[in-house]
């Protein structure tokens, strides 16, 4: 058997990869079991002599070769924050009032990734299987095909894809497709982002679906398809130092743990909460939604607004309903160590997990692998993060809906045990079904098997299996005035 080739923006420790948490696990694990070789950023940014470097640090740990570069600032500045940070995230998370689509960006993201493929090739074995991580790297095939690299390559995006009309909003948005056109395989969190992909490289790209349901484009055929990341649901629970405490009677915690990014839908979470607390009186001194929210990418301005607006919300929340011996919101700007989030979870009655937009949203699987069986806590999870494709069980909210998610808390809160265990019996089966082992098991056969026999199973109708998708969404919505009832198909 081949080796596995890894290639991500960043290259994760991998003797850490059990703090890490999430794919780093099942990444570091697939490279413990075979021969491999992890390529990336070695996140130092350096003069801009480091430009001209084509030949990467290279370690070892065990079986695995761990090849890294640095950037220069310059490249930073273009590859990194300019156009993955500044226009493919916010684009792709569906906010295009946010991407600043700059000149000169995408030219440097451009030749970081040339630069990367000039690196890697002469690392690279003719039985090698490639893997590339994410919308960093979306260019990379491309460039190692132009330097006669015929290996298979796979490419996973951990974020969505959004609707045709979104995408074609990139200035670049046939060079990515061109470059999405030279793997292999693609993969994608969910059934809808297949279909918005396919529906996007047909209209914007002329893309083909062929017969056996891959896609022919640019003079290359690719296979879609849809590998939901998920947990390590015995590692991230097994993880924890001591006994974890269960739920204290007195006051029921709600918690929320998300990245302050502005696509996890923070403002909308503090609004509902504050509705909440507007409509029930009775549960004022009761109830408190504790929100960790460690920074990130800090250099880039959309961050800094979210955080201000965020810290006023809260401000005004707990000035307008906190007593002397109760603060409703307990906001905290910092990251909690990871053995202690199983614990957080476990005592906390509410999970509120409600993105804008997701790709998949891990901590909605953290929170209810994390629960005491007997007496779970329920999970109120946004239609628009990924993992609503899988977990319909859980009380499926529109996060722009304000009233709807001051309902939803309601429910949960209200919730009696044996409902709560019906939710939660469903969901933990789906997550250690679907957990990061048979993620990434599944994706390399994909891979491999295409790269063996040129052919892959995959939807013959990607478009049907997104719009049904969307649909049992809709159906497991929570209704605002009916509480968990689920809405009756129309008749007709
Ligand atoms: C991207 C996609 C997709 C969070 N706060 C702390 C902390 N975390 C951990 C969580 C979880 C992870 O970070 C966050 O994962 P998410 O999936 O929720 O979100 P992104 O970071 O946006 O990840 C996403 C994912 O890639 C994987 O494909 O699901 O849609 O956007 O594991 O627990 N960990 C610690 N302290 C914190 O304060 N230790």
């Amino acid at each position: 058997m081949g080796r596995i080739i890894l290639v991500s923006n960043r290259v994760a420790d991998i003797s850490k990869a059990a703090q890490a948490g999430g794919m780093a696990v099942a990444l570091a694990d697939t490279l413990r079991s075979r021969e491999g070789l992890w390529f990336g950023w070695n996140g130092r940014i350096s003069d801009r002599r480091s430009e001209q470097i084509t030949t990467p640090d290279i370690s070892h740990i065990n079986n695995t070769t761990i090849a890294t570069l640095p950037l220069s600032s310059r490249e930073h500045e273009g590859y990194y924050t300019g156009y993955s940070n500044n226009v493919l995230w916010p684009v792709f998370h569906a906010r295009l009032d946010i991407a600043q689509f700059e000149s000169g960006h995408f030219e440097r993201y451009l030749a970081v990734n040339r630069r990367f493929a000039q690196a890697l090739h002469p690392l690279l074995k003719p039985d090698d299987t490639i893997w590339v991580h994410d919308y960093h790297l979306i260019p990379l095939a491309l460039e190692l095909r132009k330097l006669g690299v015929k290996n298979p390559i796979g490419f996973f995006l951990h974020i969505p894809v959004p609707p045709a009309q979104i995408f074609l909003a990139i200035p670049e948005h046939r060079e990515l497709a061109r470059g999405l056109a030279a793997y292999d395989l693609v993969g994608l969190q969910t059934k809808i982002d297949v279909g918005n992909l396919i529906d996007y490289l047909q209209d914007g790209a002329f893309g083909q679906i062929l017969k056996d349901g891959r896609i022919r484009a640019f003079d290359r055929e690719m296979a879609i398809a849809s590998f939901p990341v998920g947990i390590d649901v015995e590692g991230f629970v097994g993880q924890r130092a001591r006994q974890t405490r269960d739920r204290s009677p007195g006051i029921a915690r709600i918690i929320g743990v998300d990245r302050l990014d502005y696509t996890k839908g923070l403002p909308q979470k503090f609004r509902a909460f504050s509705r909440f607390l507007a409509q029930n009186a009775d549960y004022r001194g009761k109830v408190v939604l504790s929100q960790i929210a460690p920074p990130t990418r800090e250099s880039v301005s959309a961050y800094a607004d979210i955080r201000n607006e965020l810290e006023t919300l809260s401000g005004s929340i707990n000035g307008r309903f906190g007593e002397l011996d109760w603060v409703p919101i307990h906001y905290i700007h910092r990251s909690a160590p990871r053995r202690t989030l199983v614990d957080i979870y476990r005592s906390s009655r509410v999970g509120l997990v409600t993105p804008l937009r997701d790709g998949m949203n891990l901590v909605a699987k953290e929170y209810i692998a994390a629960q005491n069986p007997h007496d779970p806590g329920v999970l109120i999870l946004s239609r628009f993060a990924g993992a609503a494709e899988q977990l319909k069980d859980a009380l499926i909210v529109n996060p722009y809906d304000i009233d709807e998610m001051a309902t939803a808390i309601k429910t949960a809160l209200e919730m009696p045990l044996e409902e709560r265990q019906e939710h939660y019996d469903s969901l933990i089966d789906g997550i250690k079904r679907q957990d990061t082992f048979m993620w990434c098991r599944s994706f390399l056969q994909a891979l491999e098997r295409l790269g063996r026999r040129g052919t892959l199973a995959v939807p013959r109708q990607p478009l049907e299996a997104a719009r049904k998708a969307l649909q049992e969404i809709e159906l497991a919505r929570v209704h605002p005035r009916v509480g968990t009832n689920r809405i009756a198909p129309d008749p007709i």
